[in-house]
């Protein structure tokens, strides 16, 4: 690969030589992130042009998280939905937006892959222009498996085989993976293409910055809090900005840890696990870092039970997510 790396590589040259490396592969990853990449493309453009097309703003409507949706959620939710809808291997869409999934075909029509994501994170910083972003996990659907796209999705045989993530920051930034290492494009908009930055990304082993929202410190469990004041006793430095996507990048390019603990308020923490944590989880560990749910709970090894469900999140460089956890084993 290394000689092809010398030139302009792009996103979707990138996967097809990757998968031309598997001599069973079907080229459906191509074809679905080829999807994802032409709908960021035009949600980018969205984000950048809200201001002055007015699509900032509330759309004075909750999701089915309760929470109210922007604008450009709802654009975003469609934009994707419109891309991804033409491909032909997608079962089933799960969406942040959406209650139920968008049914597209069965597993006998050729649905073998659902598609979970949240289709604009952050969304409530995009008035004051802070990194937002799309998060996106590809399922492979069991073979064989029954019953509705939810037991479909949920089956213990239907596994994450691809996650990634779109950054629509001061460049529009696509990080992924399909479990072969984690691999950076940047948007070139003199040739609308992603193109590749950096191959087999590495998460730094160590860095003393933690990112958490401090302010509900109190409502934390004890083995966070006294994680912070340990944090705060070895030079630590914070860094949040209140959006996963811009958070867990930054995570991923200095090292360090994100945290979303459960707090009194909400015990099963606020992030969603199947369409932020799981593919976010992805990419830390093939980047070589660690994501965990609790003490000794590796988070992809806990068995989602709901498509919405939430769950806490401690992810980063290795050695920094061993440092939390050693406060929650204590607890
Ligand atoms: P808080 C954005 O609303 C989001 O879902 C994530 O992107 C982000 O990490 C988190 O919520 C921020 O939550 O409670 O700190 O504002």
């Amino acid at each position: 690969m290394s000689k092809i790396q010398q030139n302009l590589m792009s996103l979707q040259s990138y996967v097809l030589a990757e998968e031309r490396e598997y001599p069973g592969a079907t080229g459906d990853f191509s074809w679905i992130l080829s999807a994802i990449s032409l709908a960021s493309k035009s949600i980018g453009n969205k984000v950048r042009r809200a201001r002055i097309e007015d699509v900032l703003g509330d759309m004075g409507d909750t999701n089915v998280q309760g929470e109210q949706q922007q604008k450009l959620d709802v654009l975003s939710n469609e934009i994707i939905k419109a891309c991804l809808g033409s491909r032909a291997n997608i079962g089933a869409l799960v969406s942040e937006e959406d209650e139920t999934p968008t049914v597209l075909r069965s597993h006998q029509d050729g649905g073998r892959y659902a598609v979970l994501f949240d289709p604009l994170d952050g969304s409530s910083n995009l008035d004051v222009s802070v990194g937002v972003g799309t998060i996106f996990s590809i399922v492979r659907l069991g073979d064989g498996v029954k019953g509705s796209p939810e037991d479909m999705i949920l089956n213990p045989a239907s596994r994450q085989v691809a996650a990634g993530y779109v950054l629509y920051g001061s460049s529009s930034v696509f990080v992924v993976t399909t479990g072969n290492g984690v691999h950076m494009f940047v948007l070139d908009n003199s040739i609308g293409s992603f193109v590749l930055v950096k191959e087999n990304l590495r998460i730094p082993e160590t860095n003393k910055i933690y990112s958490i929202n401090e302010a509900y410190a109190d409502r934390f469990p004890g083995g966070y809090r006294d994680y912070l004041k340990w944090a705060h006793d070895n030079g630590y430095t914070s860094r949040y900005i209140g959006s996963m996507v811009a958070d867990v990048h930054r995570t991923l390019i200095k090292g360090g840890v994100f945290i979303y603990p459960q707090t009194t308020d909400r015990p099963e923490g606020k992030l969603r696990y199947l369409y932020e944590a799981m593919p976010m989880s992805m990419l830390i560990e093939q980047a070589g870092g660690r994501s965990i749910a609790a003490a000794d709970t590796r988070l992809l090894d806990v068995k989602p039970k709901s498509l919405h469900e939430r769950i806490p999140v401690v992810m980063g460089s290795s050695e920094e997510v061993q440092n939390v956890e050693r406060f929650l084993s204590e607890d």
